[in-house]
């Protein structure tokens, strides 16, 4: 079939808008219709050529909800009508990784979809007979996309596409890194790098389970107010501290933070993320992520007196069992989502957000079909 879809040609060029060919779904394979999809930091990451694994031409996004339209042989756990949010970490619930209870990571197709194609080796896009790589395994910006089934999240029938697509990233990675990652406890002082659409779940969550400072540290004043609205305590702008920042902080919180995260992808702000932490016991989680050849760096010794460096994916959730659930808070009123959706816009404008996102005047833009 023929389906709309914004294509990236090459890095750094704005995205196209095309008609391009969607083969039918094979085996274990779900045709979905995106009917709503954030656009994430990761997609302007991808697209700036800085990804490691960036293949081009592909289809972008990953922040998507939609509906199933048809389903491949063998499918069994979704049927026509379902609404779906496509999961970039998928959750098969056979491989070691989702059998070990350890962590979110299934890697059931984790290789493929690092190549830009689905489990069989192959694509489903194309252009006048160009193969279009896949995008994280979901390429949410098109109106139709191919996903296997284990990269799916059934979510209830009355959920908003255009809100719940951002559990599909945002949402669940903000509230997940410090639900299941850190483990933050009420009383717990926690310090959040950058206040986008990542570091405001962080800041949601912490107040959902009661953390005592939020403090939110950005170079852009005018994420405050938002950051305020969703529990954040403190504010610091890096550009008005005087001297280091790291003492600054340790200050602030009588000795350094319980918990603190990066959400940037800035490896000098993953250290400084690090060292605000308390000793003894504070822990660092990065949640940013960082371009082709960046390395962290911080002195062992860091280490070595108890602060603790930790990383998250996708908020340490499992999509399949985790996504619905957040899903429920959203329409139960425990979480916002409405509030960080700062812009929607159909595809044809979605070069807009990226600028919007650039020029640091979005926290999300919504895409709808
Ligand atoms: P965003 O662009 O919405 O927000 C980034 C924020 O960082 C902005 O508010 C910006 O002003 C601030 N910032 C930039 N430079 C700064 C600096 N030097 N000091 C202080 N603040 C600074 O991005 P986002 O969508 O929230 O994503 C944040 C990061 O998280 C990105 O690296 C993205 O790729 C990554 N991410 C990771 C996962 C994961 O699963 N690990 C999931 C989603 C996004
Ligand atoms: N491909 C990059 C890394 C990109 C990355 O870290 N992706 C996150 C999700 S970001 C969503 O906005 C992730 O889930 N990583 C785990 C994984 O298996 O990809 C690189 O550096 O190669
Ligand atoms: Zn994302």
């Amino acid at each position: 079939m023929k389906v709309k879809a914004a294509v990236a040609f090459a890095p750094k060029q704005p995205l196209s808008i095309e008609m391009v060919d969607l083969e039918a779904p094979k085996e274990g394979e779900v045709l979905v219709e995106i009917k709503a999809t954030g656009v994430c930091h990761t997609d302007a990451f991808t697209l700036s050529g800085a990804d490691p694994e960036g293949l081009f031409p592909t289809i972008l996004g990953h922040e998507g909800a939609g509906i199933v339209v048809d389903i491949g042989a063998g499918v069994t756990s979704l049927k026509k009508g379902n609404r779906v949010i496509p999961l970039y970490t998928p959750e098969c619930r056979q491989c070691k990784f989702c059998l070990s209870g350890k962590t979110n990571l299934c890697q059931a197709i984790r290789e493929t979809q690092g190549r830009g194609v689905m489990p069989d080796g192959t694509s489903r896009f194309s252009l006048d007979g160009q193969m279009l790589h896949h995008y994280m395994g979901t390429s949410t910006f098109a109106n139709y996309t191919v996903l296997p089934e284990i990269a799916l999240a059934k979510i209830r029938e009355d959920a908003p596409f255009d809100k719940v697509c951002l559990i599909g990233c945002g949402v669940t990675t903000g509230i997940g890194a410090v639900i299941n990652t850190a483990n933050v406890q009420a009383g717990d002082n926690v310090v959040v790098f950058g206040l986008g659409g990542i570091g405001l779940n962080v800041i949601q969550a912490a107040r959902m389970v009661g953390a005592n400072m939020i403090v939110g540290v950005d170079i852009n004043p005018d994420k405050k107010a938002l950051a305020e609205k969703l529990g954040m305590t403190h504010f610091v702008n890096p550009k008005e501290v005087e001297g280091d920042l790291v003492p600054y902080i340790v200050n602030l919180t009588g000795g350094g933070a319980d918990y603190a995260f990066e959400c940037i992808g800035n490896v000098k702000l993953m250290r400084q993320a690090l060292e605000c932490c308390h000793k003894g016991w504070g822990t660092s989680v990065i949640i940013g992520v960082a371009g082709a050849g960046e390395e962290i760096s911080t002195r062992p010794f860091q280490l070595v007196t108890g602060r603790v460096w930790k990383g998250s994916a996708f908020g340490g959730a499992k999509g399949r069992r985790d996504v619905p659930k957040i899903v429920d808070w959203y329409m139960e009123g425990k979480i916002v989502i409405d509030e960080l959706i700062t812009d929607v816009m159909p595809i044809e404008d979605i070069n807009k957000a990226f600028d919007l996102m650039h020029e640091g005047k979005s926290i999300r833009s919504v895409i709808t079909f």
